[in-house]
């Protein structure tokens, strides 16, 4: 769990601009991409990823969920940018309504306590998790990934380097 503010900030500024690479790697075609017939797609899991920040409102935070709901956007750029403004509305609540103080207050989330710090880490680790579902999604609709926690396959290329199969 996160006990400091400043470290969740910065945490989540760093992971949030990974993610950002992701989400702007995507083309709307790709949007249609199911994780195998009859299941979620990958616009459907980026748009997920997007509207979960907004579950960490029921902490007690206050800022705007995405303006369409559940529905996901048909184009790409849209949930690129729809990132961007409910990322940056976390941070901004974050430092303009809690101190840390808030991180070690409980609050109940489907029958159990959990205390907002903790509830701040499920935040963080679930993006990289469902950020990770798309990486895969976004190769196997032909789309160039970008490097996350390190170089992609055409990347090691482009450094001239043997990139592992
Ligand atoms: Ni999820």
């Amino acid at each position: 769990m996160f006990v400091k503010i400043d470290e969740f900030m910065e945490a989540w500024t760093e992971e949030s601009k990974l993610t950002e690479r992701v989400m702007e790697a995507l083309t709307d075609a790709s949007l249609s991409r199911p994780v195998i017939e009859g299941r979620r797609t990958l616009g459907q899991i980026a748009w997920h990823l997007v509207g979960s920040i907004h579950y960490i409102t029921h902490c007690g935070l206050e800022f705007a969920g995405p303006a369409s709901g559940e529905q996901v956007p048909a184009s790409a750029a849209e949930i690129a940018k729809e990132y961007r403004r409910i990322s940056g509305a976390l941070l901004e609540a974050i430092r303009s309504q809690w101190t840390d103080e808030h991180l070690r207050a409980a609050t109940e989330i489907a029958g159990e306590m959990w205390s907002n710090g903790a509830s701040l880490r499920f935040t963080l680790m679930h993006q990289a998790h469902h950020r990770g579902q798309m990486s895969v999604l976004m190769r196997q609709a032909g789309l160039r990934v970008p490097d996350i926690y390190g170089p992609t396959y055409e990347s090691w290329i482009e450094q001239g380097m043997e990139p592992l199969a």
